[in-house]
């Protein structure tokens, strides 16, 4: 059997890549190609599982670190969807605090699984505007600068950088974002689309299923900075059960709820990297909502909306912020707590802060 196509899509938390992994699983599907799906996180329960089972998308999720600490279950997911779903492109999507996967993932796999995979060149999205704060061309609201390590890493270590999100973009802003990247982080292609709208997708698509990772000299990184900067991140998962005493309007909760928490994180001066939370009715299905926030300063937005009111559910909070844990449970549990409307049961919750990456390989120098 011909080896299958391997892409992995980096980049920082909120910057769209389970977004820019659907649309581009869409693609493949309609070119005839099988497509399997493997999304990672550090703790299970999540909302881009439950969005890319929503698109009924083949799917394997890797909860408890990252592809790089746990390269023996990407392995086994992979072989997992590859004698289930057949695929013939796999599509994964990293942590989306997590860099040096090109040495820790691209390279191992092309060495080790050389005859099972053909790894595609490593792409590393960007949210426009997350970007100009960390780069230092706009003001607003920033990560420390243990957090600006990695993010500037994952740039560092990118074949390819998409700037994502050019609808919320003028040219004045969308020239000078690509300027600044392609000097900083010259030994990158740089692209441009909006995976929301569709735009500009075409060509980077042809890039990363046309052409494999080259071998070269990995970036050095440092791993203290590194495991610093990841601890600063605050991590909550939650579930609750929602009901109603009549069919309720799940969109609007959604928002209302994104709200409530935006104001006490505020409050609480935690920088909010991406908070998600998706609701999926009791009735059999595959309607879902899902709203987000990427930054404060934001109004939560939708990537996907109810179709109809429900009468109960489900709902899943995945909360990346700058932030103590217990910060961000201490404010979860407030607005669960004193909610007036719909009923809501914390049925899970668990928050931490992730551990120290200890990949499990480290190729810096291939063949
Ligand atoms: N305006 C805009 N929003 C987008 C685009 N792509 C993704 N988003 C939104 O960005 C948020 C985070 O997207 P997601 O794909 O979950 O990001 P991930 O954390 O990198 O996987 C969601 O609200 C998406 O709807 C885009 O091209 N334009
Ligand atoms: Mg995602």
């Amino acid at each position: 059997m011909a080896p299958a196509q391997y892409i992995l899509i980096g980049g920082f938390l909120g910057a769209g890549k389970t977004t820019a992994m659907l649309r581009l699983a869409d693609q493949l599907k309609v070119q005839g190609r099988r497509v399997g799906l493997i999304t990672n996180d550090q703790a299970g329960g999540l909302v881009d599982t439950a969005r890319v089972r929503a698109a009924q998308w083949p799917v394997e999720e890797i909860a408890g670190g990252c592809f790089c600490c746990r390269f023996n279950s990407l392995v086994e997911a992979s072989q997992k969807l590859a004698a289930t779903a057949r695929p013939d492109v796999f599509l994964a999507e990293p942590v989306g605090s997590c860099t040096d996967l090109v040495a820790t993932v691209g390279f191992p796999l092309r060495k080790m699984y050389d005859a099972d995979y053909r790894i595609a060149p490593f792409s590393v999205l960007v949210d426009p505007i997350r970007a100009a704060r960390v780069l230092g061309l706009e003001a607003g609201p920033k990560f420390s600068e243990k957090v600006r390590y990695i993010y500037e890493k994952q740039l560092e270590e990118a074949d390819i950088i998409v700037i994502n999100k050019c609808d919320l973009l003028d040219d004045v802003h969308r020239v000078a974002l690509r300027q600044a990247l392609q000097m900083r982080f010259p030994r990158a292609e740089v692209f441009e689309c909006s995976a929301r709208s569709g735009t500009g997708l075409a060509d980077w698509f042809t890039r990363i299923t046309t052409t494999e990772l080259q071998p070269h000299r990995a970036m050095d990184v440092d791993y203290q900075l590194y495991g610093q900067g990841e601890a600063l991140m605050g991590w909550l998962n939650a579930a609750l059960r929602v009901s109603a005493s009549a069919p309720f309007d799940g969109n609007a909760l959604l928002v209302r709820l994104a709200e409530a928490l935006q104001s006490e994180l505020q409050h609480a001066g935690a920088e909010v990297a991406h908070l998600k939370m998706t609701l999926t009715p009791d009735e059999m299905g595959f309607d879902i909502g899902a709203v987000h926030l990427v930054r404060n300063d934001q109004r939560p937005e939708f990537s996907h909306q109810l179709q109809a009111a429900l009468a109960a559910g489900t709902l899943m909070l995945n909360l990346r912020a700058e932030a103590a844990p217990d910060v961000l449970e201490k404010v979860t549990r407030q607005v669960v707590g004193r909610w007036a409307g719909e009923q809501l049961a914390l049925t899970h919750l668990e928050s931490f802060r992730p551990g120290q990456p200890n990949p499990t390989h480290r190729i810096s120098q291939p063949e």
